[in-house]
């Protein structure tokens, strides 16, 4: 529970509204505890005044007594009734305060997390489900707004209901307050446990409903592949197999929930019966009025609903702590890359030399390093190539710079000093860096390529259009640059997808880029066009290309083999052909590839 106790500045900063929505709270359960005292005057006075105009009746005093009946009729309907609309009126109030206090700070709540989780590393996103964080966001902030309004509203209401009523029916006779009360603490108890059922299963109907919709994506935007592999009837069958699971767990959440109001109504039910039974015997002995019995009754019906809500509110605080505590270990977990301690304010603006001393690098603890021992230098302006098997660390390398990752020993330093004393603005808005996976937004291309910048002019995405190789293309869309991609606009092939990505780097005129294989998907003219244009900046601009294509890289001042981990030849496209290594051997095979291909 202790990890709901910090939720509890909330209540302060919010307090113009939980005070109001306190008292009213209060004032509306008062309300409603005045209703039966009014309740059994009525009883107690009317039949005896019907009785007395009745003995008169036809007389002019018989006249008189019927005046005053009514009158004091309508006396006691006015009272009740507006008694009634002011517990109505402030429980009104109440949620008007209290409900909107607790949106106010989901909202708060939510976009600290959003806000957090958007300062947190590239790291904790490959050691956390996309889905898992969907529902922290999701469905434990909205656990824990429960706690924070209804949890808090009902409590109260509650309290002041039940203290109340306990005592103006203990000052009436204790002996029957102590048989009404019989069944009470059972209703508590029967709320709590059905509380806690009902609330174990909406979770695993929830749980279920995310694994059923994550098929449904899964196999939509994947639906190329299905297709391809003819398993729509396997994938039909996997799909009726969840629905079916949805199903089966609805039916068991509508089952306790339609159990429980039995359960309270002949608990209801009992008191009132024990209230009568034990009621007739006290008025016969002349201990109470009848008035008394019916005021117990509506007491009695007025504290039910309370008493259960104990019940329900144990359990709903329960599941916040259990949100909460899932939170916090997400608040806690340190935003990996930040301004550091060794920020240098100083550093405004980046040449673009980039050194890697003994650099080493693993993703976790206790796993290999990927990353063995780097140690290299690239001059400001020049370009280096990087060339390697799959899987031999050259992401991993590349990610070091802008420091998506974080070197685990060794130093990456650009111009001479560490990545870490750059302010991450200047270090991240210095390098272009075109990733391995393209990803574009559901926008128009220039608002892609713009991403880069925000304040890009027209004539700067023109320019990295074209730098990119893409500028023809785009004159072709229908709509050229306001062309929505992606879901909501025209599909793009996979070679203008990496060069809108190409251009959204390009356009933030970076002293350092970076490709990360990003010309895979162009072919070799489209590649030279675009390497091309890339040289005018040369002496300029810092390049690093990885490729698998050694026609990318074999221009470049440097290339680097990466095998595994480690630096496994170094040197230029000439000296690393001499070398009749790793390099020469891709090389031949390439140019083998290529000659094939020409053939036919
Ligand atoms: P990468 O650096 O991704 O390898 P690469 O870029 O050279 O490969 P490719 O040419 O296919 O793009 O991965 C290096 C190693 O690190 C590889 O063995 C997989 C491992 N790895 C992890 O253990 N965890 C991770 O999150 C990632 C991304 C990689
Ligand atoms: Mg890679």
């Amino acid at each position: 529970m202790g990890s709901l106790a910090q939720l509890n500045h909330y209540y302060l900063k919010y307090k113009h509204l939980f005070l109001p929505g306190l008292l009213a709270a209060m004032a509306s359960a008062a309300a409603s505890i005045v209703v039966p005292i009014v309740v059994r005057q009525a009883v107690d006075t009317i039949p005896r005044m019907v009785a007395n105009y009745r003995a008169f009746e036809g007389t002019p005093v018989g006249d008189y007594l019927y005046a005053r009946f009514f009158a004091v009729l309508m006396g006691f309907a006015g009272v009740i009734l507006l008694l009634s609309f002011l517990s109505g009126v402030f429980s009104f109030v109440m949620r008007q305060t209290v409900v909107v206090a607790s949106r106010h700070i989901e909202y708060d709540l939510r976009n600290r997390l959003y806000d957090h989780l958007q300062r947190l590393s590239h790291g904790f996103y490959l050691q956390h489900a996309t889905g898992d964080l969907i529902t922290r966001a999701t469905s434990d902030i909205e656990q824990v707004r429960r706690y924070i309004g209804p949890a808090l509203m009902y409590t109260t209401r509650a309290v002041v209901i039940i203290v109340m009523a306990m005592s103006v029916m203990f000052i009436i006779s204790p002996v029957l307050t102590a048989y009404a009360l019989i069944p009470m603490p059972f209703l508590g108890i029967s709320v709590f446990f059905v509380a806690r059922m009902v609330h174990q299963r909406s979770d695993a109907l929830q749980e279920q409903y995310s694994e059923l919709t994550s098929r449904v994506q899964e196999s939509f935007s994947g639906v190329r592949v299905l297709k391809a592999y003819a398993r729509e009837s396997a994938e039909q069958a996997a799909f009726e197999k969840e629905s079916a699971g949805y199903r089966e767990r609805s039916l068991d959440l509508a089952m306790v929930d339609a159990a429980w109001r039995p359960v309270f109504l002949v608990l209801v039910g009992l008191s009132t019966i024990i209230v009568v039974w034990q009621g007739g015997r006290l008025v016969t002995e002349g201990a109470i009025t009848l008035g008394n019995i019916a005021e117990y009754i509506i007491y009695v019906a007025l504290m039910t609903w309370p008493v259960a809500a104990f019940g329900f509110v144990i359990s709903m605080v329960q599941r916040a702590a259990a949100s909460m505590t899932r939170l916090q270990r997400i608040f806690d977990a340190e935003p990996e890359v930040s301004d550091g301690v060794q920020t240098n304010e100083e550093l405004k603006t980046v040449q673009g030399s980039v050194t890697f001393q003994g650099v080493s690098f693993r993703y976790a603890e206790d796993e290999e390093p990927v990353l063995k021992d780097l140690s290299f230098h690239v001059d400001a302006g020049t370009s280096l190539g990087i060339v390697g098997r799959t899987g031999a660390g050259k992401t991993s390398m590349i990610e070091l710079i802008p420091r998506l990752l974080q070197a685990s020993e060794g130093r990456v330093l650009i111009d001479g000093h560490p990545v870490e004393a750059f302010p991450l603005a200047v270090l991240r808005g210095s390098i272009g860096y075109v990733p391995q996976e393209v990803f574009l937004f559901s926008e128009t291309i220039a608002e892609n390529i713009a991403f880069g910048r925000m304040d890009a002019s027209e004539e700067l995405i023109d320019r990295a259009a074209e730098e990119a190789d893409l500028l023809a293309n785009v004159r072709d869309f229908p709509e050229g640059f306001k062309t929505f991609v992606g879901e909501r606009g025209i599909t793009l092939s996979g070679g203008q997808k990496q060069r809108t990505s190409i251009a959204r780097a390009l356009v933030r005129e970076p002293s350092i880029l970076i490709l990360d294989d990003a010309l895979s998907a162009v072919d070799v003219q489209t590649e030279r066009n675009i390497l091309g244009h890339l040289r005018r900046h040369f002496g300029r601009r810092t390049v690093v290309i990885v490729s698998h294509r050694i026609s990318a890289v074999q221009d470049a001042d440097q290339i680097i083999v990466l095998d595994d981990g480690v630096i496994a030849e170094q040197g230029t496209h000439d000296v690393l052909l001499a070398r009749e290594g790793l390099y020469a051997n891709l090389y031949r095979k390439q140019l083998l590839e290529e000659e094939l291909a020409a053939m036919v």
